[in-house]
């Protein structure tokens, strides 16, 4: 099988074994490599065209491989083609051809919107850099979202101040959105909005957006967050009398060259 259709699979059962994907429950798209989609073109061998709810032509003549809408992930490595897809985006921006896998009648996921509006933003934010868009229900980010207000600030302090390593991998903090309708285009557009200034977006009651230029980061990034999440309501349960300064924070940026985001900062 080609590679990157490999590290596609194993990252959806990857987060499959962390049990962030019960059900239906979370999706995946990659944007393609020009070398990936030579690597992959003998596979194309059908067309169906869908349209989209939203404006994509930032991402005219763009692949992406997708999970499918209303399938598990548990099910991806026993029948790829059932369970994900590859897709072209319409040269207009308006529609997209399904180009392989999908098989029976699949749709890409429902969240197909809030993940391409995602990839635009992020692509403009890194220079071209971001590949990946995840989105994951995992269950301590989503318990922490119902103990505080929806405010970046107040998340990112929080999972900073959970585990040392956390301001070095995201030190721009984590966004939060408050509950939405999931699967439209409104929460696309909101998500979007968040996900230009943070890599990672927390929906309220719900689950978390996350970005990165490789399954690995982006992968990573999503378990760092929900450790941290982890780790807090562990300690908030036991009871916390201490924690990480803010000078130490800072103290941390520097020691690993990254620019913490100052305004959550005292
Ligand atoms: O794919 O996670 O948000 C099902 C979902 C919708
Ligand atoms: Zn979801």
């Amino acid at each position: 099988m080609q590679k990157v259709l490999e590290d596609y699979i194993r990252m959806c059962y990857d987060g499959f074994l962390q049990g962030w994907h019960e059900r239906n429950g979370g999706n995946l798209t990659y944007r393609m490599r020009p070398e990936e989609v030579e690597d992959c073109r003998s596979l194309f061998s059908q067309s169906r065209h869908m349209e989209l709810p939203v404006d994509v032509s930032a991402l005219a003549g763009e692949y992406f491989i997708s999970t499918g809408s209303g399938r598990f992930m548990r099910n991806v490595p026993l029948a790829p083609q059932e369970n994900i897809g590859i897709i072209r985006i319409d040269d207009d921006g308006r529609g997209y051809e399904i180009l392989w896998g999908l098989e029976n009648g699949a749709r890409p996921t429902s969240e197909l919107p809030s993940h391409l509006m995602n990839h635009i933003a992020r692509i403009q934010v890194t220079d071209g850099r971001c590949h990946v868009i995840y989105h994951a229900h995992p269950a301590n980010i989503t318990a922490l979202s119902y103990t505080i207000e929806p405010d970046a600030r107040v998340l990112s302090r929080i999972l900073w101040q959970s585990e040392t390593e956390c301001a070095v991998v995201f030190p721009e903090g984590v966004g939060i959105l408050d509950w939405m309708i999931p699967g439209g285009t409104d929460i696309a557009v909101e998500t979007s909005r968040l996900i230009r200034t943070y890599p990672a977006v927390v929906w309220a009651f719900h689950g978390i957006f996350g970005s990165g230029e490789t399954f690995d980061e982006t992968f990573g990034l999503v378990h760092t967050i929900e450790k941290a999440a982890e780790i807090y309501l562990k300690a908030k349960g036991a009871g916390i009398i201490r924690t990480i300064s803010d000078e130490q924070l800072r103290i941390l940026a520097k020691a690993f060259g990254v620019h913490i985001n100052e305004d959550f900062l005292s």
